[in-house]
This record gives structure tokens, C-alpha cells and sequence, in this order.
């Protein structure tokens, strides 16, 4: 069996950073006067900036022009870091950090592969850098998921073949990605959600590489 590596989403996977973003796109929708619940919050997973930012001017039927949209993304993007300031190291999901070691030990390749153009921030607040082999995320890809190229870069990265990557995601869009780049998707939630992945896991909690190996 060829040698395999592991790449890992960031929100929802690594952290729960939704609950942040929620709270400063609300805060954002709520300036606009456009009503944004936690239900619509779900569409925003995994998706960029200014995608999420389009899904909520969709929802208040609005149009902007590009200047305006930038102008807002930026705005709660400064908003959202006042969260991430905060972050605590115990903020990892339960058993990443001992997945990621054991991944470590056991010669296993790692990598991220997030839409995040703050991650590399996040990942220093969680003190993870040092687990992961190399960082893939929102300022080195051009094309979003489902588009592949975030986990194909990641491969590449890892000097592995794609169909010897398996990726860890919680979104549709990242499942897709994953599967376009002929790479096998470990869906983080439920088979009800997240219908098209290869298998699933709730979280990483009591799991080790081997685990994942053996449902591969
Ligand atoms: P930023 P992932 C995604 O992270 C989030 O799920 C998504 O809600 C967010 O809009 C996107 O990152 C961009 O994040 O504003 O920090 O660049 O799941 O791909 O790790
Ligand atoms: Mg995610």
C-alpha cells in the first residue's frame, strides 16, 4: 500500500470558528437591516468571504457594487479577529491534537486545507503549526470549493499522489473538492448531512490514524 497523508479542513474539523463568524456577519446583516439567522449561517460553511457575504445580501434581496462589497468583507473580517484574539489553545476540537501527534509519530503527512485567509492565525492561537506538514488556505488558492485545487495543492505539497490523500471536511462544497481532486472525503457530522462522503466520523475524540487507515 502506498504511503498515505491526511488533510484536514479548519472550520469545523480543527475549531468551531462558525459560531464567531456568525456573530460578526450578524452583527453586519444587522447595520444592513438584512435578517440573517444561525439556520443561514449553515450556508456559509466552508464557503469564502465574499461568497458568504453574497449569500447575505441574496437573503435582504440587495445588490452591491464590488467597492461596497469589499468595503464590508473587510469589515467584518475585523470584527471576526476581535473573536479570534480571544481564541484559547483548549478551543481545538476534542482529540485533534492527539490525532495530530499521533499522525506525527506514526510518519504520516499533514496538511491544511481550508477556505480561511486567517488561518494561519487561528493555527498559531491553537498552537498547531508545528503538526502540520503545510498549510494550504484562502490566500494561496485562487478557485473556491468544491473547486479541488485547495486539497490538490496540498497533495502536491505533501509530495503525494491526490488518491493517496484523504481529507477531513464537515461541508458539501469541501466533500465535493475532495472527491474532484480523486481524493477519498471523511465527512465530520452525519451521513444525513453529508450524504456523499466515503465514511464518517462525529469528531476525532478517542480516534487514531489507524482508524482512518483501515475505513480507507
Ligand atoms: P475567512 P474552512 C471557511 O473555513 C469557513 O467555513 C467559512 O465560513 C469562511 O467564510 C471561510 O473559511 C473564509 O474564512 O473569512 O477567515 O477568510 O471550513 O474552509 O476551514
Ligand atoms: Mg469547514
Amino acid at each position: 500500500m502506498n504511503k498515505k497523508g491526511f488533510i484536514f479542513d479548519l472550520d469545523g474539523v480543527i475549531v468551531d470558528t462558525a459560531k464567531y463568524h456568525f456573530l460578526a456577519w450578524k452583527a453586519l446583516a444587522e447595520e444592513l437591516q438584512i435578517p440573517f439567522t444561525i439556520e443561514d449561517n449553515e450556508r456559509l460553511k466552508g464557503v469564502s468571504r465574499l461568497q458568504s457575504f453574497e449569500i447575505i445580501l441574496e437573503i435582504g434581496n440587495r445588490t452591491m457594487t464590488d467597492e461596497e462589497k469589499e468595503f464590508y468583507c473587510t469589515k467584518k473580517n475585523n470584527l471576526y479577529k476581535t473573536y479570534l484574539e480571544k481564541l484559547e489553545k483548549d478551543e481545538v476540537l476534542p482529540g485533534v491534537r492527539t490525532f495530530l501527534e499521533a499522525a506525527k509519530t506514526a510518519g504520516i503527512p499533514t496538511a491544511l486545507g481550508s477556505a480561511s485567509k486567517n488561518a494561519v492565525f487561528i493555527l498559531e492561537k491553537l498552537d498547531l503549526m508545528d503538526l502540520l506538514d503545510a498549510i494550504i488556505d484562502g490566500t494561496s488558492v485562487s478557485a473556491a470549493k468544491p473547486d479541488p485545487e485547495v486539497f490538490l495543492k496540498g497533495a502536491e505539497a505533501l509530495s503525494l499522489a491526490p488518491e493517496d490523500c484523504i481529507v477531513f471536511e464537515d461541508s458539501f462544497a469541501g466533500i465535493e473538492a475532495a472527491h474532484r481532486g480523486c481524493m477519498k472525503a471523511i465527512g465530520v457530522g452525519s451521513k444525513e448531512n453529508l450524504p456523499e462522503a466515503d465514511a464518517w466520523i462525529t469528531g476525532f475524540d478517542g480516534l487514531m490514524p489507524e482508524d482512518i487507515l483501515k475505513m480507507c
